[in-house]
């Protein structure tokens, strides 16, 4: 059993560290939660996160133990929630007591980060490149980031969420492991989850073609459903809302 400690998650809004609280939350651990809001005109983080990482990027999580040993500061949510699950889930809520479920959970921990989200970072990437792109130039910077997406990024997306589809088509359950909600969930919630299912219309932007989603992939969007009506997960959505508008009340960064 790892020793008892106290977490900080240092979490912006829309972004990877929502998860990371979802799991905190399920996981029933001791956290705090500093709330940073992105630039509303740049989308990008504050000033004030570098100070805590010089990444600038959340999910930050720092373990603070209990016997007064060094704090640990994590980053990455692959090795956030491998953390976690390794060391405070000693009654496999998230994280399966079988090896081969266990092996499965660690392969999305990886695939989530690793594969999926890359993609989506690239289609969202092409689609704002025209908008940036200097006047005279935009249509022809449309034509080209269609034809790389068509030509990799697009195949490759569609690959995935085929994959994906596939893998819960020969489940019973609707989980992508064993028969209850674990880790793999909490880590695609962010890529399967918020950026597409809950958000079809940023979807299509980026594609630049009409998908729909829950007619192409059902096994998928019944997973999207699963984890909308979560409770905790509710519940973090709401806490979230809530701080959110503190913040932006008070005005204060952090
Ligand atoms: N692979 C990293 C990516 C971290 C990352 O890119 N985080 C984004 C939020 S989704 C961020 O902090 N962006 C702030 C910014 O770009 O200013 C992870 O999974 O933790």
């Amino acid at each position: 059993m790892a020793k008892k400690a106290k977490f900080i998650l240092h979490w912006l809004n829309n972004s990877r560290a929502n998860r990371i609280l979802w799991a905190l939350e399920i996981l029933g651990l001791d956290y705090e939660v500093k709330v940073y809001l992105r630039n509303k005109e740049t989308m990008r983080a504050p000033k004030a996160l570098y100070e805590v990482d010089g990444s600038g990027k959340v999910p930050i999580l720092e373990v603070i133990f209990e016997d007064g040993s060094k704090p640990l500061k994590l980053t990455e949510s692959g090795l956030i929630l491998q953390y976690l699950l390794w060391n405070y889930d000693p009654g496999h809520v998230l994280y399966p007591e079988n090896e081969d479920e266990q092996w499965q959970v660690n392969y999305y921990l990886h695939f989530s980060e690793g594969t999926l989200q890359p993609l989506l970072v690239s289609l969202l990437i092409n689609s704002l490149a025209p908008r940036m792109s200097p006047f005279g130039f935009k249509s022809i910077t449309r034509v080209i980031t269609k034809a790389i997406n068509n030509g990799y990024y697009l195949t490759e997306f569609k690959l995935c969420l085929k994959n994906l589809e596939n893998h819960l088509k020969q489940k019973e359950s609707c989980y992508f492991v064993g028969d209850s909600l674990t880790g793999a969930d909490v880590i695609l919630s962010f890529p399967l989850f918020e950026n597409l299912f809950d958000n079809e219309q940023r979807v299509q932007d980026m594609a630049g073609e009409k998908l729909n989603l829950y007619k192409q992939f059902p096994k998928l969007g019944a997973w999207a459903e699963a984890v909308r009506s979560n409770p905790l997960y509710i519940r973090i959505n709401e806490m979230m809302e809530e701080r959110i508008l503190q913040q932006e009340k008070s005005g204060s960064k952090v």
